[in-house]
């Protein structure tokens, strides 16, 4: 009996102690990293303090899964756009690929085109280029990158890991600028996400997206998908993992920055530059959409011939 009291409480004390590790805060980073962690933390909690409760705030960030990784940073900073592949979403199998798709989602499509007077050419273009029509939707955890970009707001950290990099001249003032404001978009963006995960119910740590945090089949950005996500199958959520809603939310993206079907390419180019701030990006999606409008028009006369 007593043996098997004082084993018991022997569990008990084991159980409870394993339990505290694993709920310690910020136990992934390193000890002096956590005082830093710990102010962002208090900062988060006080700014959503009208939009989610604390204690859900709390429990997000206080994953063994949460990573703090500075060089997103360093990524974001360096990062060129124009040197993307562009070129690579005009070979004709992605083409090829794009038009089965329009005509396998002609209905769905039709029915989004008609009622966000958005091209459906232009909104399957876009889900072409951003996520190759879905198959690849990004790997990173997206709590994890809003988290490293705020997190390396704080000068010590930043200086700490990112001084020294030959690509990051630090004195210049106009990459201060950069970082700084970098810092910023990823802290706010980082309160919507969880404000969105809490909303939804959703695990933060199952969303991944590209290396900046854009996530689904449009890449939207957690405060893309506040203003411009579209339940277009009506059960009550924004799901930018399903088509319906996915396509509707890149359609009322391009209508709410004012896209119009009746306006000429210049004008749809500069709104297409609002989805994603890139002239090569904006030539790419018009140019694909020009050519699957093509595609279709031959196809319905030659079914009109016949
Ligand atoms: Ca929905």
């Amino acid at each position: 009996m007593f043996w098997s009291l004082a084993l018991g409480l022997i569990l008990l004390v084991s159980l409870s102690n394993g339990t505290k590790i694993e709920n310690q805060c910020f136990s992934n980073l390193k000890e002096d990293e956590r005082p830093f962690a710990e102010k962002l933390l208090e900062q988060i909690k006080k700014d959503l303090k009208e939009r989610v409760p604390e204690e859900f705030v709390e429990k997000a960030l206080c994953r063994e899964e949460l990573n703090f990784n500075p060089y997103v940073m360093l990524k974001s900073l360096t990062w060129k756009e124009a040197k993307l592949p562009y070129p690579q979403f005009l070979e004709e199998s992605r083409i090829e690929r794009a038009r089965k798709f329009l005509e396998d989602n002609e209905e769905l499509l039709s029915a989004i085109e008609n009622y966000f007077q958005v091209d459906k050419e232009v909104i399957t273009a876009i889900f072409l280029v951003e996520t190759d029509l879905g198959r690849k939707t990004g790997k990173n955890v997206v709590i994890n990158t809003f988290f490293s970009l705020a997190l390396t707001g704080d000068e010590e950290l930043f200086k700490k890991y990112l001084q020294e990099e030959p690509e990051i001249d630090f004195n210049n003032e106009t990459v201060k600028a950069r970082w700084q404001k970098r810092a910023s978009w990823a802290y706010r963006e980082l309160l919507y996400f969880l404000e969105i995960c809490y909303k939804n119910n959703w695990d933060p740590y199952e969303i991944k997206g590209s290396i900046f945090g854009a996530f689904g089949y449009p890449q939207f950005v957690p405060k893309s998908y506040l203003l411009y996500g579209y339940d277009w199958d009506g059960d009550g959520k924004v799901d930018l993992y399903s088509l319906p809603d996915a396509l509707a939310s890149i359609a009322n993206y391009l209508k709410m920055e004012g896209y119009r079907m009746e306006g000429n390419r210049d004008y749809k180019k500069k709104i297409i530059m609002k989805y994603n701030i890139s002239e090569p990006y904006a030539e790419t999606v018009l140019t694909i959409s020009e050519i699957l409008k093509d595609k279709l028009t031959l196809k319905d006369n030659e079914q009109r011939g016949n």
